[in-house]
C-alpha cells in the first residue's frame, strides 16, 4: 500500500513550496493542509512540528521538517529523473554537482534579492545590483550546460526542485516596482543570459506554476516590508 502522504504548507512561502514541486514531479499523491502562517500557530500544529513553520511533511507515521531536507527526503525514496542514486554511474559527481549548484545559489546570490526586496532607496540598489553582480559570477557558468535544465537535463531536475519558487520571484516581483527596481529583469537578461534562459524554462513547467498565486505572493511581501520597515523606524 502506497504511504499516507500529508503536506502541512502555505503556498506563499517559497521553502514550503519546494515541497510539493518534488511530490508532484514525482507524481505522488498527497493531501494538502494549509497552514495560516500570519497569526499565532494552532497548538494541533505545533505538535505535528514543534518548531513552527511550514512545511512538515506526515509521512507514512513520521513527521519530517525543513524544506530542502524533506525534498531531498523524497528524491531519494522515489529513484527518478530528478536525481540519480548515489550508486548509478555518474550519480555521486551528479548529486555533487546539484548540491553545489543549490548550495551557490542561495549562499552567493539569493540573500541580496530577499534584501533588495526588504530595502528601499540606495540600500535597495546596491542590494539590487549585488544579486544580478552574484548571479553573473557564480550561478552563469554553472548553466553554461543547461539544455534547457541543469547540467543538459530534458527535465527538471533536484537543482530546479530547489530553486524554482525562489526563481518564480525572481522573475515576478521586479515586475512591481513598489517591490522591486525594474532593472533587475534588463540586466538579468542583458548579463546573465544562461540564467535567464534558464530561470524561465524552469517557471514556465506545470509542477513549478501548480500553485503559485502571485497576486498573494504580491500582498504578502508587501506586508513584509511594510513590516520590516516598520521595525527598522521604530529602533
Ligand atoms: N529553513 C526552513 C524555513 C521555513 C520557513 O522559514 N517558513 C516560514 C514561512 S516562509 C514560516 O513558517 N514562518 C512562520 C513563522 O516564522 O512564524 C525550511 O526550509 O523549511
Amino acid at each position: 500500500m502506497a504511504p499516507g502522504i500529508t503536506l502541512y504548507t502555505a503556498h506563499h512561502c517559497p521553502w514550503a513550496y519546494r515541497c510539493q514541486i518534488a511530490l508532484r514531479e514525482l507524481g505522488l499523491e498527497f493531501e494538502t493542509i494549509l497552514i495560516d502562517i500570519t497569526v499565532p500557530r494552532t497548538a494541533e500544529y505545533l505538535a505535528i512540528n514543534p518548531r513552527g513553520l511550514v512545511p512538515a511533511l506526515a509521512y507514512d507515521g513520521h513527521i519530517l521538517a525543513e524544506s530542502g531536507l524533506i525534498v531531498q527526503f523524497l528524491v531519494d525514496s522515489y529513484p527518478s529523473h530528478l536525481l540519480k542514486s548515489s550508486s548509478e554511474p555518474g550519480g555521486a559527481l551528479q548529486r555533487y554537482s546539484i548540491g553545489f549548484f543549490v548550495d551557490t545559489y542561495f549562499s552567493k546570490a539569493h540573500t541580496f534579492f530577499d534584501n533588495a526586496v526588504l530595502f528601499s532607496g540606495e540600500e535597495e540598489t546596491s542590494a539590487a545590483k549585488k544579486y544580478i553582480d552574484a548571479v553573473v559570477k557564480n550561478i552563469e557558468p554553472l548553466l553554461d550546460d543547461a539544455r534547457p535544465f541543469f547540467a543538459g537535463s530534458s527535465r527538471l531536475t533536484l537543482a530546479e526542485v530547489q530553486t524554482g519558487s525562489f526563481l518564480l520571484r525572481v522573475f515576478t516581483l521586479p515586475k512591481h516596482t513598489e517591490i522591486l527596481p525594474s532593472f533587475i529583469s534588463k540586466s538579468l537578461e542583458d548579463k546573465a543570459p544562461n540564467f535567464w534562459r534558464w530561470g524561465h524554462a524552469v517557471i514556465a513547467e506545470k509542477t513549478v506554476t501548480a500553485v503559485w498565486d502571485e497576486e498573494t505572493v504580491v500582498k504578502r511581501t508587501l506586508e513584509k516590508i511594510k513590516k520590516h520597515r516598520a521595525a527598522i523606524q521604530a529602533k
